[in-house]
């Protein structure tokens, strides 16, 4: 991923930042075309596989356990539901799904087979896969690669400088290290920030620079604006001008000509004007549907209106690169082995003892308790 080289201190990005609006959407729809179609926009969906109950303290977070908000914690979906949720959200036009997760970190659990369970399924249907399940090593990374998953999400949010204003059960450097691992197992990586946390611009550019100080850049940078949640820390923050996302929205396109930059979280502020001012600016993703992970998300329909009137269409999946292989997952190749061995084993037992004139027994409720 191209780091555009006119750029390459924090004072060139701040006043790439606070250039007049419309030479900055200007010069950024000039690079967007260059490497872009402009009509083309992503529609990915988010689903919330598991919510609530996060340990984490991050700020602006409706899902961690700490915080009294209206979000109710639940346990893991099943892979079916998934598998449902994914089928109507490609139905819809969607061609990416990106199932999100309120943990710390994954664990090697019975949790984390399902979610490669899932991986493997979403991608069976042709979407683009995405998940964002907090830290994670690896071993891990390589499990998710070999499911088939395409990007790892794990967002920066903001500069290292304020990130402990707003985080401080993990440190920014846990984030790098987990961005790290997909990259090295050879999944594409999305990550970006919320602005909106009473950041300052020079923030706002530090999360560029974060990025741009990686080897290799994420392939997509989706920008949030905070979604102020009630019983949050940041409940109370003042909403950003429409113009904020915009300016932000350019730059990180300037600055990263090759990444799809996604106009994500807190579009339900935002009027169809400012929304197409980013398309304009090389915003090239939004999340479809009418709810985030936890939080409202402009209605189907406004969005189809918005893209007819625009003239957009939706990108097809896996035009940036090609569709992960799955290859089986050896853990849980050895658990279905295992189970199957079992099964063969009791019946085995059951038909000797029928052979011995043992009578099976027939299962009372008493002993199915
Ligand atoms: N627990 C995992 C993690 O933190 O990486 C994955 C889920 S977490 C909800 C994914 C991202 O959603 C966060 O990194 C943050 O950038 C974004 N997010 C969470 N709450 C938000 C809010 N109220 N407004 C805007 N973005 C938010
Ligand atoms: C991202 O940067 N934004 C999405 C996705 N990645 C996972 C999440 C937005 C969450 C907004 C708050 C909520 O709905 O809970
Ligand atoms: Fe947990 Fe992620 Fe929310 Fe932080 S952003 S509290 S890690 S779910």
């Amino acid at each position: 991923m191209k780091v555009n080289p006119n750029y390459q201190t924090k004072e060139q990005l701040v006043e790439l930042y606070n250039k007049p609006l419309l030479e900055l959407v200007f010069e950024a729809a000039t690079i967007h075309r260059q490497y872009h179609n402009p009509r083309e926009v992503q529609m990915s969906s988010l689903l919330s596989i598991k919510t609530g109950g996060c340990a984490e303290d991050c700020g602006y977070c409706p899902q961690a356990a700490r915080y009294h908000t209206d979000v109710e914690a639940q346990k893991l979906m099943t892979v079916e539901s998934v598998i449902e949720q994914a089928k109507n959200a490609k139905a819809n036009g969607s061609s990416r799904l990106c199932m999100g997760a309120a943990w710390r970190e994954v664990r090697d659990n019975k949790d984390f087979d399902n979610v490669i369970e899932m991986v493997q399924s979403v991608n069976d249907l042709g979407m683009e896969v995405c998940c964002t399940l907090g830290m994670m090593n690896e071993d891990q990374a390589k499990r998710l690669k070999n499911a088939g998953l395409f990007a790892y999400n794990h967002n920066l949010d903001t500069s290292p400088e304020f990130y402990g204003d707003v985080i401080s059960t993990r440190e920014y450097e846990d984030r790098l290290n987990t961005i790290d691992n997909a990259r090295k197992a050879g999944i594409t990586v999305c990550s970006g920030g919320i602005i909106g946390m009473g950041e300052a611009v020079e923030d706002r550019m530090g999360l560029l620079l974060s990025y741009m100080q990686m080897e290799t850049p994420p392939e997509s940078i989706p920008i949030n604006a905070l979604v102020a949640v009630e019983g949050t820390p940041l409940e109370d923050q003042k909403p950003i001008e429409q113009w904020e996302m915009i300016r932000m929205v350019a730059s990180t396109r300037i600055v990263f000509p090759e990444t799809v930059v996604r106009l994500s979280a807190g579009r339900t502020k935002m009027n169809m004007e400012a929304q197409a001012l980013c398309f304009m600016a090389g915003a090239g993703s939004i999340f479809a549907g009418d709810k985030l992970l936890t939080t409202p998300n402009p209605d189907f329909n406004e969005d189809k209106e918005m893209f007819d009137i625009l003239g957009l269409i939706p990108k097809e999946p896996f035009k940036d690169a090609e569709q992960p292989v799955t290859i089986p997952d050896e853990k849980i190749e050895a658990r279905k082995a295992n189970e199957l061995q079992r099964e063969k084993e009791l019946e085995a037992a059951r038909l000797e003892a029928i052979e011995n004139g043992f009578v099976p027994r027939k299962v009372s409720s008493v002993d199915s308790l």
